[in-house]
């Protein structure tokens, strides 16, 4: 899978994401992640990506042109998804991740400033997704938030029984975790993890993701209890 960014800080994500896991999956060939800063596609001798809203207003717009040209400079198949991560998008889910994995391209457009010209959206973007409700300077986070989750499902990357029983796959969340030593600061591991039943295993892992599901998501046990699992 290939992972084009359109962006005015290459930088940002090439530096950010190039670590553990991901860096890994780069470097294995199993994804490709590529920057291209839309400041090298102004026309504008002062490499000006950006000007007055029209209208009036706070804040500056992105213009249309760079972020057209540096597109259409990646030269991708029809039908290749382009993504602009935005507040005002779809927000981001597991789902998403799942089916974004599936793409053999994609690309990334963050904005900047108050927003991007909406000419060049209604052209280019298929797809607007946002990362949660709060504000980011910037969509370059968010996108290094969706090559993140989406990466770790794509085929190879990591074991797939470590991708299929985590925290949103089925509405649930992940039960707690333990390891050695079996006691520590007098906190003793829960004894049913040590006595090698599995049945018993899983009856309590289950209880304990519903229990803390209940606490702090009742919005996806009601999920879970709709769906036949
Ligand atoms: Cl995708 N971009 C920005 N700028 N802020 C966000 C976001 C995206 N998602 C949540 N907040």
């Amino acid at each position: 899978m290939k992972f084009h960014v359109l962006t005015l800080f290459p930088n940002m994500i090439l530096d950010g994401i190039n670590h553990s896991i991901i860096a890994r999956a780069i470097a294995n060939n199993l994804i490709d992640l590529s920057a291209v800063n839309i400041r090298d596609f102004s026309s504008n001798k002062h490499n000006k990506v950006d000007d007055y809203p029209y209208g009036g207003g706070v804040g500056l717009v992105m213009a249309a042109a760079p972020i057209y040209n540096a597109y259409k400079s990646l030269n991708v198949k029809k039908g290749t998804k382009v993504v602009y991560l935005t507040p005002k998008g779809e927000l981001f889910s597991q789902k998403k991740a799942r089916e974004l994995a599936k793409e053999e391209e994609l690309i990334l457009l963050c904005g900047h400033y108050e927003g991007i010209d909406q000419r060049v959206i209604d052209e280019i973007v298929t797809d607007e997704i946002s990362i949660g409700d709060y504000v980011l300077t910037g969509g370059e986070l968010a996108a290094m938030v969706l090559i993140d989750a989406t990466t770790r499902l794509v085929e190879n990357v990591i074991k797939e029984e470590a991708t299929a029983n985590e925290s949103f796959e089925n509405n649930l969340l992940e039960y707690p975790q333990y390891t050695r030593p079996a006691v520590f600061m007098n906190r003793e591991v829960p004894a049913v993890l040590l006595n090698g039943n599995h049945a018993e295993i899983e009856k309590f892992r289950l209880e304990q993701s519903i229990k803390l599901t209940k606490e702090r998501r009742p919005d996806l046990l009601n999920l879970y209890e709709n769906c036949d699992n």
